[in-house]
């Protein structure tokens, strides 16, 4: 195991993020397990014959695989990995969700992926900046460069009332491209602008890995519920189960019939009925109104 973050180190990551929008934990994944990663993605792109997708956001010359959690037992390391999850959990709160994974392999002669906000689909409802509603990871898994289609972001971009696709977004922006070595990974707010970048190389693809997660009351954009059969889940860690949202969030959010998603599937592994662990904590009889003084609401900011 790499050196894990301490408390300091969180903190200074965190402030990071705020601040700039993004921050990069540089050496912070296990040198065998960025081998291990690598080799298996390589792996399963080439079982599955995996093809450029063809879209402007996908790529025409990069080999992408979403819901890595179902192709290989090896994935399961990422989303929990303590020196990614530590920020992550202090960005979001520790209910939050694994909203996807991708595989990102980009190669030779790929253009730059335009510029937008992991939660652009949030900004049309909310009004920018806010809080995030998705944050970023982005693992390196051969080194990146400006030439081989490191990551390009707008720093402070996070804070902007704009997003890339608003009529009125300023024009002359800095644009940085992310060098950083196999083993980093770059964690950023869900509303900086960035993309992917080209690849003017011969023959030096890029991978990357972006994990992403968000708050445990937002739609998680990969499907875990249909894309990870059960009886792969089952064997997965109580804590990427969480991830996932197989537990309820805040005792309310998720329930069928009553129950979290994860008693329905695994039974008694996952008890959880909803709306009584909130009575407990509260000593509300009206459930439904739990956390109402909590202020990191979203609402709580406008006095809403
Ligand atoms: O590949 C990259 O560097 C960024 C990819 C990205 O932002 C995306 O696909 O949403």
């Amino acid at each position: 195991m790499r050196m894990v973050l301490d408390e300091t180190g969180i903190e200074s990551h965190v402030a990071r993020i705020h601040a700039d929008g993004y921050t990069v934990v540089e050496d912070a994944i296990e040198p065998e397990l960025v081998t291990k990663l690598r080799d298996t993605i390589r792996r399963v792109e080439r079982e599955r014959g995996v093809q450029p997708l063809g879209t402007g956001m996908e790529g025409r010359a990069t080999l992408r695989m979403y819901n890595l959690l179902a192709k290989d037992p090896a994935f399961q390391a990422m989303p929990v990995h303590p020196n990614v999850l530590g920020v992550v959990d202090r960005m979001l709160d520790p209910g939050c969700l694994l909203s996807g994974m991708t595989s990102i392999d980009i190669g030779p002669g790929e253009h730059e992926q335009p510029m937008h906000g992991d939660d652009g689909v949030m900004s049309h409802h909310l009004r920018r900046p806010h809080a995030p509603m998705m944050v970023t990871s982005m693992w390196a898994l051969t080194d990146f460069t400006s030439a081989n289609g490191g990551t390009r972001f707008v720093p402070g971009s996070h804070g902007w009332p704009a997003t890339p696709a608003s009529r009125n977004r300023p024009i002359d922006v800095e644009v940085r491209s992310l060098e950083m070595a196999a083993g980093s990974v770059m964690i950023f707010h869900g509303s900086l602008w960035h993309g992917g970048g080209a690849n003017t190389t011969s023959d030096d693809w890029r991978l990357g890995v972006n994990v992403q997660y968000c708050p445990g009351f937002v739609r998680q954009q990969q499907n875990p519920y249909l894309g990870i059969p059960p009886e792969v889940a089952a064997g997965f860690s109580d804590r990427l189960l969480a991830l996932l949202g197989y537990p309820l969030y805040l005792g309310v959010m998720g329930h069928v019939d009553g129950r979290s998603p994860g008693e329905v599937v695994f039974g008694e592994r996952m008890a959880e009925v909803a709306y009584r662990d909130v009575e407990r904590q509260t000593g509300d009889r009206a459930a439904g109104t739990a956390g109402v003084d909590d202020p990191t609401r979203l609402d709580a900011a406008d006095g809403a």
